[in-house]
């Protein structure tokens, strides 16, 4: 069975100030009413590319004191500074035990694939674990061709990727040249498509609010129940559809608080909510959680 892993939200206070606990309740929420099998830790969905290694490093070690060994773990170390993602990933790995890292592509500047890939080696070559390519070519600028992935997937540490795309031939052109590789689909909205070419997981967002129907759509993919993983992803993307239209993370952070988890706001530049985006979050609950 594909495994479900979500991209974890975590809770900022008006100045940007991490909530500690309310960090811890959302891990355990996901764990144990979401059921889901594991979190990936540092992505977009977590606002890492705005802060500073030290909240970075409370994050992982937050996390990981919750959750300890009873689901999969995943720290997105990526950086633009690879000497931050480089201490990162002995952070993660030597001090707190994360058996799997994941990088995003480095963006901003326009890096040759070469220049990519020197970074991706660099960052594994002195930690024991695997690392998973975070490719999302719509916030990097970055795609890689089918061969491309290949010479990055030639280094043994190298097992896998964070595939935040739309293209599903590729996707498909990669599940069959790569069988052994890990593939983890990132659009809740394809979860339906990426789970028909054969993923090994899906990482999203929306699992934080929308867990139980993102696992119906895998289990009926896997059971050839085509006409309920149909209907559910249909219902699945009514509601990411609002969610998007409404500001997505502070949605999906508003709909936990309306469940009881404080999850404060989003980390500046990014807005802080509205009394318009509170009241369409609390109808959503009431109609999909
Ligand atoms: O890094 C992460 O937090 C993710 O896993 C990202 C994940 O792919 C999400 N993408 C972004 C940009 O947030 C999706 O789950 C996305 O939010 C969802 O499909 C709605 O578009």
């Amino acid at each position: 069975m594909a495994q479900l892993i979500t991209a974890l939200l975590v809770p900022f206070d008006e100045q940007g100030k991490l909530m500690e606990e309310s960090l811890r309740q959302v891990v355990e929420y996901n764990i144990t009413e979401n059921k889901v099998d594991g979190l990936y830790v540092g992505g977009s969905t977590g606002e890492n590319f705005m802060l500073d290694t030290t909240t970075k490093k409370n994050i992982f070690k937050i996390v990981k004191e919750v959750a300890e060994d009873r689901i999969e773990l995943i720290a997105q170390v990526g950086s633009l500074n690879i000497y931050e993602a480089k201490e990162l990933a002995a952070y993660v790995v030597n001090e707190l035990g994360y058996q799997k890292i994941s990088s995003v592509t480095p963006f901003y500047y326009k890096f040759d694939f070469e220049e990519i890939k020197n970074y991706y080696f660099e960052i594994v070559k002195d930690v024991e674990a695997e690392l998973i390519v975070y490719s999302i070519p719509a916030l990097t600028g970055v795609n890689f061709s089918e061969d491309q992935f290949g010479e990055l997937f030639e280094n043994p540490k190298i097992t896998g990727v964070k595939y935040t795309a739309g293209d599903f031939y590729l996707m498909e052109r990669l599940r069959s040249r790569f069988p052994d590789k890990l593939m983890y689909s990132g659009f809740d909205e394809m979860l339906l498509p990426a789970a028909a070419v054969g993923i090994d997981g899906a990482i999203g967002s929306t699992f934080n609010v929308n867990a139980k129907r993102a696992r119906q759509i895998l289990t009926a993919v896997e059971g050839n129940d085509l006409a309920t993983a149909r209907k559910v992803q249909a219902e699945t993307n009514d509601l990411i559809q609002k969610i998007l239209a409404n500001g997505l993370y502070n949605t999906l952070k508003l709909m936990l608080t309306e469940k009881g988890i404080d999850m404060g706001y989003c980390h500046l530049p990014m807005k802080h909510y509205t009394n318009e985006q509170v009241e369409v979050a609390q109808e959503l609950v009431k109609e999909y959680m």
